[in-house]
């Protein structure tokens, strides 16, 4: 039976934003009728499929209002969609304020819409410590028909912060393995004026201060002093400024190459010879899948669900939050032995194919959308 499915999330940069559209790309190659809705274009949607639909809310301005409501504007569009579309269910990205929109949708629809929340971690680490809200985000996950959350810690978390009397399921992250391999970029190396012999140490984020990133230059400094190597810092966002300077008084500003924000980022891991994710939250870290998919081994941290993504060990490293010694200590162990970086590369390689295979995901979800559409 092929489904008509709502999808609505933040379309921006973010990983929420990506699971969601490459989802909704996955679904409609299965033949499913997918319909994004929300404020601009889901970035990854770089490409016509026939059978997805992009439906973009729009907020006016009008001067008796203070703030421009864009929650009621995207809970009347998703209800004007489904409607006119027939969709069968909603399935949105983030509690609130998706799921509570969602929920205003389906009051302002009637019938049989259902609701499916997928919570990220950001709604809950972040939103769920502020009291004024605890009650809301609560209210957008007992409302939805399914919940489900990117990784059993954010589950615990979210039991622990919230409270809400519903099963949260995990159902872990995915990558497109059509695009994250390892490529041949040998020349890409060059470009960069990196020397053959010189390790690649890699760190991708959106620089907020969650991220960690003076760690990862504290632990690169570090290594740089026993193996000749670069460090790749791809995103920005608002530590960036601390950390130019940081690299500057280390005298690292030869060594450290800020990249901005980047797309293709499979490129870039396939010159890169090391991960480091050293956040302070983190409830699943979809780059970690990303590098690893490209055979680049990762040292993160010991918080949310980044043990979940790595065995210690096995197919990366984990370390405790701010010990980037520790970090910088396995980092050269791991690049100094070229035996053991391809073991772990290659167990980071079959991780992803494994545990995180895209297929086995998707089925995931879709089981979860014909559970709830049969139930009654
Ligand atoms: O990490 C961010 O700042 C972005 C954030 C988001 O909401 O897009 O990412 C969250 O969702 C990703 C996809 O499920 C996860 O891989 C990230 O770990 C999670 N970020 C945090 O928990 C801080």
């Amino acid at each position: 039976m092929k489904l008509k499915i709502g999808i609505t999330c933040y379309p921006t940069v973010g990983g929420s934003g990506i699971i969601a559209t490459e989802l909704g790309k996955l679904l409609a190659e299965k033949g499913h009728e997918i319909h994004f809705i929300s404020s601009s274009i889901p970035f990854r949607l770089n490409k016509i499929y026939s059978n997805i639909y992009y439906h973009e809310v729009e907020v006016n301005q009008y001067s008796v209002f203070q703030y421009p409501p864009y929650d009621l504007a995207l809970a009347s569009k998703m209800a004007e969609v489904a409607k006119r579309e027939k969709l069968d269910l909603l399935h949105v990205h983030y509690a609130i304020p998706h799921a509570v929109c969602a929920y205003l949708a389906k009051q302002m629809v009637g019938g049989d819409l259902k609701i499916v929340t997928t919570l990220h971690g950001t709604d809950i680490t972040v939103l769920g410590y502020d009291p004024s809200l605890t009650d809301l985000i609560r209210f957008g996950i007992e409302t939805s028909d399914v919940v489900t959350a990117v990784s059993k810690a954010l589950v615990d978390q979210t039991y622990e912060l919230i409270e809400p009397k519903k099963e949260i399921k995990t159902v872990y992250n995915f990558i497109d393995e059509r695009v994250y391999h390892r490529k041949n970029v040998s020349d890409l190396k060059e470009q960069y004026g990196i020397a053959s012999h010189e390790k690649v140490v890699i760190h991708v984020s959106n620089f907020r201060q969650v991220k960690r990133v003076r760690d990862v230059v504290k632990a690169f400094h570090l290594i740089h002093k026993e193996i000749p190597s670069k460090l790749l810092l791809v995103g920005d966002g608002p530590e960036l400024t601390v950390v130019c300077k940081m690299v500057n008084d280390l005298k690292l500003e030869d060594d450290v190459l800020f990249l901005g924000k980047q797309e293709n980022v499979e490129e870039l891991y396939s010159i890169s010879d090391l991960k480091l994710l050293l956040s302070e939250k983190e409830s699943f870290g979809l780059v970690l899948l990303e590098a690893m998919a490209c055979g680049v081994p990762a040292v993160g941290t010991n918080i949310g669900g980044i043990p979940e993504v790595i065995n210690d060990g096995y197919n990366g490293y984990l370390c405790e939050i701010g010990d980037y010694e520790e970090v910088a200590s396995k980092s050269i162990q791991l690049l100094k032995n070229e035996n053991l970086h391809k073991e772990i590369s290659s167990n980071a390689v079959m991780s992803v194919e494994g545990k995180f295979n895209s297929k086995k995901i998707v089925n995931e979800y879709e089981d979860l959308y014909f559970s709830i559409l049969n139930k009654d």
